[in-house]
């Protein structure tokens, strides 16, 4: 009798073997070569605003990094949004925690989790990045830099949102494998005229998760990656399972084996499906979004309500209903 050890042995084999048969490895590279330069910007859910402040940056011929920090930082403003910034929905203390990273074409990358006071993350993240010797800041310490950075620190629990959390209290149920159509986290990436593929991921997380919890947004390779020489990845939905999987960075490494961004996503969600199982998996809503160094787009998700913003010189702030496993 095979052990499931072998059985899921085999499964892996033939993936690989159909991946390196599809793809050799002498394919690494070629898409830097390939770059036609043209410039995009991609976010998930339906986030025309932000697109059009990246696209402004990317229009004036400015950095793909700028472009995504200023995308990211419209919802993280925007008091009705509430998966992101100012207006996020709290943890089930009734706090307000943001997480936010972001990356460049170099793989510089700097992220914050479990911030509290300070509308745009994104941007604290991007200082960590370039002015300290680390990747990472967290809590208290993450505020500590923020305020010595001179970011302002403000209320972020607004009226409508302590509202939903006392509503929430009353029952205290914490459901997040079952919330389709309830995640706007931003993932933004943006691709300028110079070939510089940059990326960024802000937000409030999962709605009453207990105090403390960080979720992939901020988790380099999670939540987003990127590679200037190949690609770009990010997620929206239920951290845990992004995390699980390293969604973001696998993505990226099966588009540095040849795959396609959308095939690349689409494997990421079926190698989450195949651990949960699909009867489990159903109940999960978990989004990928994908940018190659040559401009080419993928989308997935596991349920049928993912939706992202495409901006292109084609395509003005496109909202485009993305591909899932289950329909
Ligand atoms: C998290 N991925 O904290 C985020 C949640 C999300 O819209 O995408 N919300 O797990």
């Amino acid at each position: 009798m095979n052990s499931p050890h072998s059985t899921s042995r085999r499964k892996f084999l033939k993936i690989s073997a159909l991946t390196a048969t599809a793809f050799p490895l002498s394919n690494v590279g070629a898409f830097a070569t390939e770059a036609q330069n043209k410039p995009i910007v991609i976010s998930t859910w339906r986030n025309p605003d932000a697109n059009a402040a990246a696209w402004k940056v990317l229009q004036a011929n400015g950095r793909a990094l700028d472009a995504v920090e200023q995308g990211a930082r419209v919802p993280e403003a925007n008091p009705n949004d509430t998966s992101v910034g100012y207006g996020g929905l709290p943890d089930r203390e009734g706090c307000v925690t943001l997480d936010a990273c972001i990356m460049d074409e170099k793989s510089n990358c700097g992220s914050v989790a479990f911030v509290q006071g300070y509308k745009h993350p994104i941007s604290i993240a991007r200082a960590v990045m370039e002015k300290t010797q680390h990747v990472m800041l967290v809590g208290k310490g993450a505020e500590k830099f923020a305020a010595a950075q001179g970011f302002k620190k403000q209320k972020l629990l607004t009226k409508e949102s302590e509202k939903a959390w006392k509503e929430w209290l009353k029952k205290s149920e914490y459901k997040p494998y079952h919330n389709p159509g309830q995640h706007d986290t931003i993932g933004i990436l943006a691709l300028d005229s110079n070939g510089n593929l940059c990326g960024a991921c802000t937000t409030s997380g999962m709605a009453f998760k207990m105090h403390g919890r960080v979720g992939d947004s901020p988790i380099i390779g999670a939540g987003l990656y990127v590679d200037g020489e190949v690609g770009a990845a990010t997620a929206t939905g239920v951290g845990e399972e992004m995390i699980r999987i390293a969604g973001s960075n696998s993505i990226v490494e099966l588009m540095r084996q040849g795959l396609t961004p959308q095939a690349a996503c689409e494997e990421a969600i079926k190698r989450l499906i195949r651990k949960r199982g699909e009867e489990r998996a159903k109940e999960l809503s978990v989004a990928f979004l994908a940018l190659s160094v040559t401009g080419e787009v993928g989308a997935y998700s596991t349920n049928d309500v993912f939706e992202y913003t495409l901006t292109s010189p084609e395509k003005i702030h496109s909202v485009i209903r993305s591909d899932s496993y289950f329909k």
